[in-house]
């Protein structure tokens, strides 16, 4: 355009003009084209048969050991209790000798323990996580302890390697035995039924005395459900209570048998298989 003379310049600029809007107009129109076609095509591909039957999905549930945790822990909590868990690894000190069972206690001979390596182990009940949690807080205290728990047990119909326990525990100012019956047979009838009856009988356990063994009537038979007892002196003064000021109560009791007796199941091992026929009946 520069180099055009004064007198072609406005024609061959006007001329100009009109073939770059010419060439706007028809990227314009194509560009249109284009975008209603990807519309059109996506359109066309995201089409929705409402009219093809669904896909029923299976239905999947609570699994009969959770379902009874689940119950157990409901009852606690609605006699006050707080739920409380912790590691599956434990020290030495955790699982045994707070709870008055020292190295050469007789009690470690009840229970065969599977111990790692650097002085560690898998606990072999939730009274650890109880500790642990009293060590943190001071009384009164009200706690539920669930969890998984390991034994070195010949696995039969009655035995696993590997199960699940609750314990609950208590601790304040002026708790007796009379509370801790109480309080289990709250418990027990909530769980089994209103009319249960229910018997304790002197027991021992490292870290509880007195300690009592609870058994109830069941379809005809004494079937002994839990332990428990009166938190040893000797407990409430490693985490740090005073025992001439505070007393409590403890209990545990494993899930699987509860589970069983609750379900008519004659072999704990059904309760570890995932077999669906099984389990599709709960
Ligand atoms: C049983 C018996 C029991 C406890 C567990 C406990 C925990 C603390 C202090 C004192 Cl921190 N006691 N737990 C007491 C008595 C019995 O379990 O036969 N379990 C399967």
């Amino acid at each position: 355009m520069g180099k055009l003379s004064k007198e072609k310049r406005p024609p061959i600029g006007a001329f100009a003009n009109v073939v770059k809007e010419k060439v706007q107009e028809s990227l314009r129109a194509r560009r249109q084209e284009l975008e209603a076609a990807k519309i059109q095509a996506q359109l066309e591909k995201e089409t929705l048969d409402v009219t093809i039957p669904g896909v029923r999905r299976p239905l999947g549930r609570v699994h009969p050991l959770n379902a009874t945790i689940d119950k157990v822990l409901d009852i606690f909590v609605g006699l006050g209790y707080t739920v409380a868990e912790g590691p599956q690894i434990e020290t030495d000190y955790y699982n045994f000798e707070a709870l008055n069972t020292p190295d050469d206690h007789p009690a470690r001979d009840m229970q065969d323990t599977f111990y790692l390596s650097e002085g560690k182990l898998l606990r072999t009940h939730t009274s650890s996580v109880q500790i642990r949690y009293m060590e943190e807080h001071q009384p009164p205290i009200r706690i539920v302890a669930p969890g998984r728990v390991y034994r070195r047990d010949t696995v039969d119909a009655t035995h696993s390697a590997v199960f699940h326990q609750v314990e609950m525990l208590a601790v304040d100012k002026g708790l007796t035995f009379s509370d801790l019956k109480g309080t289990i047979k709250e418990f027990l009838r909530q769980m089994f039924g209103p009319d249960l009856a229910l018997q304790f009988r002197a027991s021992y356990f490292p870290f509880t005395e007195p300690s009592a063994e609870v058994d109830m009537q069941w379809k005809g038979k004494w079937l002994e459900v839990m332990g428990c007892g009166m938190v040893d002196p000797n407990v409430l003064t490693a985490v740090g209570y005073d025992p001439e000021v505070y007393t409590g109560f403890a209990a545990g009791f494993g899930v699987e048998r509860f589970a069983m007796v609750l379900h008519q199941i004659d072999d704990i091992r059904r309760l570890y298989n995932s077999d669906l026929r099984f389990l599709r009946q709960f």
